[in-house]
């Protein structure tokens, strides 16, 4: 722990830490919201990791060709591993592992509305890919000069592995754009699909958002939810507009004054709904999760048991 002399107001030096932009680290001290703040965002981060596996996985052994199977697999792989970071992040602040799964096992802890979803048809890998790993980056960029250190450095690497993603699913799109008739209009059905969920990933509106004003302030969040979504769409139009495909929001609107695009309103109660737990897929998920947890229970056992040999052993020699 930094040196705090004993006239220092823990919270003084805890706020002047943050108006230099240095990162908390675990050992520092840390106001209790603070510290329950990170672990609901990073631990509900690590859950949507997990769990957008299942989505995605559902996949591999339908996958058209060799290479997009070992791509997929290769991303699916990737969130698994994001996942573990994220854990590892969290529990640095005091929670167990057990105590983190057993939140998400038991529909206590929330993960990412988007994966709720179903993926119909091969197109729809292509649309997460483009889209949904698209929103993560936007979403996760800032993420990186979070203030809490683990987080941002468990987020540099993330961001490198979800920028191969978009571009794994952005060129999926391309094949199905610029293919037969019926594969463009398999990549239409699917953007139709994912449009509206994907820009509910960024969370309500800026004044329906109770979250943010304590993470802008303890810098956790560096943007809100509306400025990342606003920027999301500028960004994401050109790349529909190429693939020759629209999207499904008659409000879409080029706005010149703003330099940014207008558009319709997502339909939040559908979003209240799914984070409620009454989505498409909820149960299905929350149940798959639940199963390949307790069918892995002899891995984590055999794992634990080959680490507390390899550690006797290494005591006694
Ligand atoms: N889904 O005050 P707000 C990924 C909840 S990408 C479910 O704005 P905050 C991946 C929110 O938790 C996805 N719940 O909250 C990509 C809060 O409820 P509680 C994961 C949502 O935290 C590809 C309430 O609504 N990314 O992993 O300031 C492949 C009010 O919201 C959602 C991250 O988690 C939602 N979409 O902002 C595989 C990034 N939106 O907790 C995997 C880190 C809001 O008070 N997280 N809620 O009961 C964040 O940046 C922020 O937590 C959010 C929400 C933008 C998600």
């Amino acid at each position: 722990m930094e040196n705090v002399n004993s006239n220092t107001n823990m919270e003084e030096w805890f706020d002047a830490k943050l108006q230099k932009n240095e990162m908390i680290e675990p050992k520092d001290w840390m106001p209790e919201n603070y510290r329950k703040h990170l672990i609901r965002q990073i631990s509900q981060h690590a859950h949507s990791e997990i769990i957008g596996m299942l989505p995605e996985g559902n996949w591999i052994t339908r996958a058209p060709s060799l290479r997009a199977k070992i791509v997929l697999m290769a991303k699916v792989q990737d969130e698994g591993g994001h996942g573990l970071y994220l854990y590892t992040a969290a529990e640095t602040l005091g929670s167990s592992r057990d105590e983190l799964l057993d939140a998400l096992h038991t529909g206590k802890a929330k993960y990412s509305s988007i994966f709720n979803y179903p993926t119909l048809t091969w197109a729809d890998i292509g649309a997460v890919g483009w889209l949904v790993d698209g929103a993560a980056i936007m979403n996760q960029v800032m993420l990186q000069r979070t203030s809490y250190g683990p987080y941002a450095r468990a987020m540099v690497r993330i961001c490198k592995e979800e920028s191969f993603h978009q571009r794994q699913g952005y060129e999926s799109m391309c094949h199905l754009a610029f293919g037969t008739t019926e594969q463009k209009q398999m990549a239409q059905d699917a953007l139709n699909r994912w449009w509206w969920p994907t820009l509910m990933m960024f969370g309500p509106t800026d004044d329906k958002s109770p979250n943010t004003a304590n993470a802008i302030k303890w810098k956790i969040k560096r943007e809100s939810n509306d400025q990342l979504r606003q920027r999301f769409i500028n960004q994401t139009i050109p790349q529909v507009e190429y693939l020759g495909l629209t999207v499904p929001d008659p409000d879409l609107k080029w706005n010149e004054e703003k330099k940014g695009y207008d558009f319709g309103s997502p339909n939040w109660d559908e979003f209240m709904s799914v984070i409620a737990g009454n989505g498409p897929c909820n149960r299905e998920r929350l149940k798959a999760r639940v199963d390949a947890h307790k069918n892995g229970e002899w891995v984590r056992a055999a794992a634990k048991a080959h680490a507390d040999k390899t550690k006797e052993m290494e005591f006694a020699a």
